[in-house]
């Protein structure tokens, strides 16, 4: 993934080297231009590039990553975060509990393949719920903000410990800001 970014930076860099240069050429004699013909291909270039946008619009849409309406997630695991500490638990996570350093809450394992989806909030700053994979590579994120609930739903592909981390620089301890989940091989019974 990161090989293929960089890939797309390089082409992307090189193309816009290439009209740079193309301008500072074309730019030099500027009394030779012929204007009629440069306004015209100016209007041209403009429906091209529309065109180009609503097509590319149109292709990429479908591939984005957000929830297909009526898809019902198998699982739903309510998040709070707080400076700086997560608390995961099965049922939703009052307030106070989020706060009160005494109270510990666990969430049953998950198993790979399930349609997990995380109900993020936080109880004092926003902070950043991020999953990442053993390897410690990015998967998803949202943000956790309070007083609202950011719906997030991943699939975790295999069985392992996947690290969540805080996104948000949230304070002194933000570095510190971790939980995990445990993710287990399918049993085929559905909890
Ligand atoms: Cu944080």
């Amino acid at each position: 993934m990161q090989s293929l970014a960089i890939t797309i930076f390089l082409i992307w860099s090189a193309v816009t080297v290439a009209i740079f240069v193309f301008v500072a050429r074309s730019g030099r004699s500027p009394a030779e231009l012929p204007v009629k013909a440069y306004k015209r291909n100016r209007v041209l270039l403009l429906f091209g590039l529309l065109a180009a946008a609503v097509l590319l619009l149109y292709v990429s849409l479908p591939i984005y990553p957000y929830p297909d309406e009526g898809v019902v997630p198998d699982r739903v695991i309510y998040a709070s975060a707080k400076q700086f500490a997560f608390k995961l638990s099965d049922q939703p996570i009052s307030r106070e509990d989020a706060l009160d350093d005494e109270v510990f809450l666990t969430v049953k394992p998950i198993q790979a393949g399930e349609l997990i989806e995380f109900r993020v909030s936080a109880a004092d700053v926003t902070h950043g719920f991020c999953i990442y994979n053993p390897e410690g590579q990015i998967q998803t994120q949202t943000q956790a903000m309070p007083g609202y609930v950011n719906r997030l739903r991943y699939r975790f592909p295999h069985d392992g410990v996947f690290p969540i981390l805080c996104l948000e620089f949230c304070g002194i301890g933000h570095s510190a800001m971790k939980t995990q989940v445990e993710v287990v091989q399918p049993t085929g019974e559905k909890t």
